[in-house]
């Protein structure tokens, strides 16, 4: 819950950020307005049986980390989403290569990248978090892990990857051409959007979160976006909330985009207006490329107010609450007539 006092005296004390922060301040309520939780939301229309798995946990009282682990492995296991877990699309040497982080109300993270033949790598990202002393394992690295644990290592490219690859290879050229896959298919098209990050509130209000995908699809071999860097594609912190994106990586990286979203949302921003800004940076940063990739954030602080704002048109989010389990949100969007 915010403290009115210190929230005041850091508003002061951070001068160049006030004078843009009022409309955000404006909008933030201070009063003590009923906390809404549990509640978990995440990205995309297909967060909704994710978030419906998540409430199986929240809504018995269970613990946050729990409700987005078992979550977030709905899409992991679809073998009609190519976005994520084990039918993604493959790289452009035609392995599927799989990212994915956790994260805790006690700070506590794990994460895997560039892991292939496992296919629920947010149970890796878990046990790496739990069982090491460390917090990121990749490539290999993480595959033995996995194995070490009890995972079964499979072939995760299947039929219909591979053929989606094969009729990509046609036209690619193979050149490391940084976002090259933008290029071709715009965003927010079948091959380059549908990452899962998905944040919970639970009964007592902890929040955690997790953030799992395969990946910009037919990527450059050893590529790793922004969805396993704590930080960049998921960060919470329980004294103020939580964000995550989707969408081009590269992008949310430069920016640290979900830290950002979280500290816009400690000096008292909206969580709207905290992914808004977001965007906003990477806008500044790369104004012509904006104009042609999609990224999307969205927060949610704790007390449960959410919001989201992305690049293009096109990005929605799911909600789960006590009053209803499958509520999609269109997220405002920078580039309001592009085509999502
Ligand atoms: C990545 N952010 O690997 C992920 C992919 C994604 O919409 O979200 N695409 O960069």
């Amino acid at each position: 819950m915010f403290d009115r006092r210190k929230f005041l005296k850091l508003s002061a004390a951070t001068a160049s950020l006030a004078a843009f922060s009022k409309t955000a301040l404006a909008k933030t309520t201070l009063t003590d307005k009923p906390a809404n939780y549990p509640i978990v939301i995440s990205t995309w229309g297909f967060g909704v049986p994710a978030n419906q798995e998540a409430w199986k946990t929240l809504s018995t009282g269970g613990r946050a980390l729990d409700a987005v682990e078992a979550g977030v492995k709905i899409p992991e296991a679809d073998m009609n989403n190519h976005t994520v877990g084990r039918a993604g699309y493959p790289d452009r040497d035609g392995h599927v290569t799989l990212d994915a982080c956790i994260m805790d109300e006690l700070g506590n993270c794990g994460s895997v990248a560039a892991m292939e033949y496992i296919a629920h790598p947010i149970s890796v990202a878990r046990l790496v978090m739990e069982r090491t002393p460390h917090i990121m394992l990749v490539g290999d690295g993480a595959t033995q892990f996995a194995v070490e644990q009890g995972f079964k290592k499979e072939q995760l490219l299947t039929p219909e990857s591979e053929k989606a690859w094969k009729e990509w290879l046609k036209t690619a050229k193979y050149a490391p051409v940084m976002n090259i896959e933008n290029q071709q298919h715009t965003p927010g098209s079948k091959y380059n959007h549908d990452t899962i990050g998905m944040l919970a509130l639970d009964a007592k209000g902890n929040i955690s979160g997790a953030c799992t995908t395969s990946g910009m699809a037919f990527k450059l071999h050893g590529r790793v976006g922004d969805s396993p860097i704590i930080g960049a594609g998921l960060f919470v912190d329980n004294e103020v909330g939580g964000a995550t994106s989707t969408g081009v990586g590269e992008e949310v990286i430069r920016n640290v985009g979900s830290f950002l979203v979280v500290e816009l949302m400690r000096r008292g921003y909206h969580p709207e207006d905290a992914c808004k800004e977001a965007v906003a940076r990477i806008i500044k940063k790369k104004p012509e490329m904006s104009k042609h990739i999609q990224v999307g954030f969205l927060a949610i602080n704790k007390k449960g107010e959410h919001g989201a704002y992305a690049l293009q048109r096109g990005f929605e989010y799911a909600v789960c609450n006590s009053q209803q389990q499958d509520l999609i949100i269109k997220g405002k969007s920078f580039y309001e007539t592009s085509e999502g």
